[in-house]
């Protein structure tokens, strides 16, 4: 009686505006944030009810818009092992989202719980961390929120505050792991296991002052404020931050932000001429996007980008290098450490940065584009790397990995071998996965990773820059009457209806041709895919060949096909 009435009275102090129709998507409800009130209650619902499902674990709520314009918002949910909420419940948060009554959303709760055996109306517990960005309209779409929780009878929610996203991520996992899980533990983890990785550069390597420079575009947002709070305790790094949320800056993700540069791959604003030659990070709103770049000429407000593919291919990289050491050192110690090394990319990756990474005779395979896909992909290695382009990606250790590293390293330590190569290795590998967040990307943790491994390896920006040169590629939008008539199949790579597109598309690839000598891949034909965007009402086309004339023209010619 008393979880019905709750459920009735908030759903009628959050009526649905006629008209609108939200959809859980790649990354939870979007819009504009003004109209996003009942949504975001009744994610709340949800929230707690997947808590009561899965015996009282904490569950978190994050209201973001991430990269997207500072007047939209959005709400997603995070699962208690840190990820994004488990898919089979998709349509039940669409269902529950656009219940047009108080009745219809009763009814549907209650059938819900029915189906799913939520123990609900028992003595059960629920929890819901939450957090959000600095949007204007966080605060009030916070609070409906907590009345969408409050609605479960015994639902606890704990406003965890201003946040990254992949800070409420990690606070998830370590909660329901019994680990320390406040933002203060968050921040000694990243800045003990930074300092660690600096120590376990070989001597031989320490950069010079330029190389310790570090010039960051938060893109307004929370990130910028973050890391505003923790540099001064980064010894080893000289951080700038730009574009850092403070009054008179600017806005947020407004010409700025790691969406932008990866897509325009011109300047931000707030950077100058005065910046060429620097290495410069790019963080988007909510800071679980990076990307780098480099002003290469002051003139023409041109960058030198480096993308989530080369960020996947430096950690790729150094993650080999440390197991083969472990593996092949030859030293007196004996002692190995199997361990499956799998990447994980989607169809958006760069041509270029496939083929290198299957050049270092690794493991690479796609999944969908969104990191629910990519990320569950990676957990199904010893250690997974995953990244998509756009800058989203982490590296994820297998527990039982780890307990291996662990004892491999207590060996190594109490033998004769503490100071071998071997025993430095393990503990790299250690540090690193200390380091990296393991929920979901984390744009703070991947910046801190790529600054200890340029360290270790003595690498300007240039020499990681030059790893291999992308292949010219192009991607556009379509808006269309139906986006989703179109449906895609082998990871996005090929649409199986209409088929009569594909054919299109064939027949258009098959013009373009890439020149072998021009890039060192395996296949002669340009690249082109089409696929709905799961965030906007739009068909996306990305083409890739071997100039940037010809990836234009491609995808061009695609995207008439598509209209
Ligand atoms: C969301 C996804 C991101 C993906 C993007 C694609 C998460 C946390 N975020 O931002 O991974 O790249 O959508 O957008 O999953 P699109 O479907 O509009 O191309
Ligand atoms: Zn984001």
């Amino acid at each position: 009686k008393e979880q019905r009435r709750r459920l009735l009275d908030v759903a009628s102090r959050f009526p649905l505006p006629s008209g609108c129709r939200f959809s859980y998507g790649t990354a939870g409800f979007r819009a504009d944030g003004a109209t996003m009130a009942p949504a975001v209650c009744r994610a709340g619902i949800l929230a707690a009810l997947r808590s009561v499902k899965l015996a009282g674990a904490a569950v978190g709520i994050v209201i973001t818009a991430s990269h997207n314009p500072v007047g939209d918002n959005g709400v997603k949910i995070a699962d208690p092992d840190g990820g994004m909420m488990a898919q089979h419940w998709e349509p039940f948060a669409d269902a529950l989202a656009n219940a047009p009554d108080p009745d219809a959303l009763l009814q549907l709760v209650l059938q819900f719980v029915k189906d799913e055996g939520i123990p609900l109306g028992g003595h059960h517990t629920a929890q819901v961390l939450l957090g959000r960005d600095t949007r204007p309209t966080g605060e009030y779409l916070l609070d409906a929120a907590l009345q969408g929780i409050n609605a479960i009878v015994g639902a606890h929610a704990i406003d965890m505050g201003i946040l990254t996203t992949p800070q409420l991520h990690w606070m998830v996992r370590n909660k329901n792991k019994g680990i320390k899980a406040s933002e203060s533990d968050y921040f000694t983890q990243l800045i003990d296991s930074f300092r660690r990785m600096l120590e376990l550069v070989p001597k031989d390597k320490g950069g010079d002052e330029l190389a310790k420079k570090l010039i960051v575009d938060g893109a307004n947002g929370i990130g910028g404020v973050k890391l505003e709070q923790i540099k001064a305790e980064l010894s080893g790094i000289d951080i700038i931050v730009r574009n850092s949320g403070k009054e008179g800056e600017g806005i947020l993700n407004h010409m700025c932000g790691a969406d932008f540069v990866q897509k325009e791959r011109v300047t931000h604003h707030g950077f100058s001429p005065e910046d060429v030659g620097v290495r410069c990070a790019s963080l988007d709103g909510d800071a679980d996007r990076l990307v780098y770049f480099c002003v290469s000429s002051a003139s023409e407000n041109k960058v030198d980008l480096v993308d989530g593919d080369k960020i996947l291919s430096l950690f790729a990289l150094f993650i080999r290098e440390q197991l083969d050491i472990i593996n092949n050192s030859g030293s007196q110690v004996n002692k190995s450490l199997p361990a499956r090394l799998g990447i994980v990319q989607t169809a958006y990756a760069n041509g270029a940065s496939t083929q290198f990474l299957k050049n270092l005779g690794l493991e690479v395979v796609f999944t969908p584009t969104g990191v629910k896909y990519l990320h569950k992909k990676a957990l199904e290695y010893d250690i997974g790397i995953y990244f998509e382009a756009n800058g989203h990606g982490t590296v994820v250790f297998s527990e039982e990995f780890l307990s291996q590293l662990d004892s491999l390293s207590n060996e190594l330590s109490s033998e004769t071998a503490n100071g071998s190569a071997q025993y430095h290795a393990a503990m790299r590998l250690m540090a690193a996965s200390q380091l990296i967040n393991q929920a979901v990307g984390d744009a703070l943790s991947g910046l801190l990773l790529v600054e200890a491994i340029l360290q270790y390896k003595g690498w300007s920006f240039q020499n990681w820059c030059e790893l291999y040169s992308d292949l010219p590629s192009r991607q556009l939008k379509v808006k269309v009457i139906d986006r989703s008539s179109i449906v895609t199949t082998d990871s996005e790579t090929k649409v199986s209806q209409p088929s009569s597109l594909q054919e299109s598309i064939d027949k258009e690839t098959g013009k373009h041709q890439l020149n072998r000598m021009h890039c060192n891949t395996n296949y002669t034909h340009g690249r082109c895919f089409v696929r709905p965007s799961g965030t906007e009402d739009v068909v996306r086309v990305y083409a890739e060949a071997s100039t940037q004339v010809e990836a234009d023209s491609l995808a061009r010619s695609v995207a008439h096909h598509v209209e």
